[in-house]
């Protein structure tokens, strides 16, 4: 058995920032697939045994369980000493990045496209539309922020990094429009995240890619 395990599946940019963080780090891991679309976070065995919360990713490290993916990011680098904001005023910063995604990038991203490729029926036109600006606004803010630094805190990529990667990879039709198209910062910024040793696509790097027809 491999020291850690994450509960996930590759259509989850939540448990891409865990699973490739693990990646980078150079963890012994394995994917403990969750089969979310026939609905098996939302059963009660899950929300027993596995996460109150109803929600993937969650890490298994011995008799350790984590939950939210900016937790586990914490937990490796503090454990690996790497990808970790260094000092007081790094550390906070990072972390406001991290809620920023949690909330305005992945939180939008990834409702905006299951809604649009994954639920059953399609989601509301307005309620896509509604999204597709809220998204637009926060990838713009993140460009502007990149055009300081290669990396979110300066010239080394922190756990920042790692958890602003959640949506940012799947394919452009997946969500309609070509994010790097319109971001240029963004797009060199994702380029210097693959070039990272351990760097693997989220459809390559977790089960369950591509969902059964
Ligand atoms: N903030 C959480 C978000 C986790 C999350 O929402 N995961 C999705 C899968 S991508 C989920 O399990 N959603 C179930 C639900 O919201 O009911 C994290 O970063 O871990």
């Amino acid at each position: 058995m491999a020291e850690y395990q994450l509960y996930c599946f590759a259509q989850s940019g939540n448990a891409y920032r865990v699973a490739l963080m693990l990646n980078l780090v150079g963890a012994d891991w394995e994917p403990l697939f969750v089969d979310f679309f026939n609905g098996e976070t939302r059963t009660s065995e899950y929300r027993e045994k596995v996460n109150e919360m109803g929600e993937a990713p969650v890490l298994i490290h011995g008799d350790k369980k984590l939950t939210q993916s900016a937790t586990s990011l914490i937990y490796l680098a503090e454990r690996y000493g790497k990808y970790l904001p260094r000092g007081d005023d790094e550390r906070l910063e990072a972390l406001r990045w991290i809620i920023f995604d949690n909330q305005k990038i992945g939180g939008t991203m990834g409702p905006y496209r299951f809604l649009r490729n994954f639920a059953k029926p399609r989601g509301d036109p307005a309620v896509l539309e509604f999204l597709k600006g809220r998204i637009a606004g926060a990838l713009a803010i993140f460009d502007k922020r990149l055009a300081r630094a290669p990396f979110l805190l300066g010239n080394e990529p922190t756990i920042a990094d790692v958890s602003l990667t959640s949506y940012l990879y799947y394919p452009a039709d997946e969500y309609g429009f070509d994010l790097t198209a319109e971001h240029k910062n963004i797009a060199a910024w994702l380029e210097r995240m693959k070039a990272l040793p351990g760097w693997v696509h989220p459809y390559d790097l977790m089960p369950g890619y591509p969902l059964p027809a």
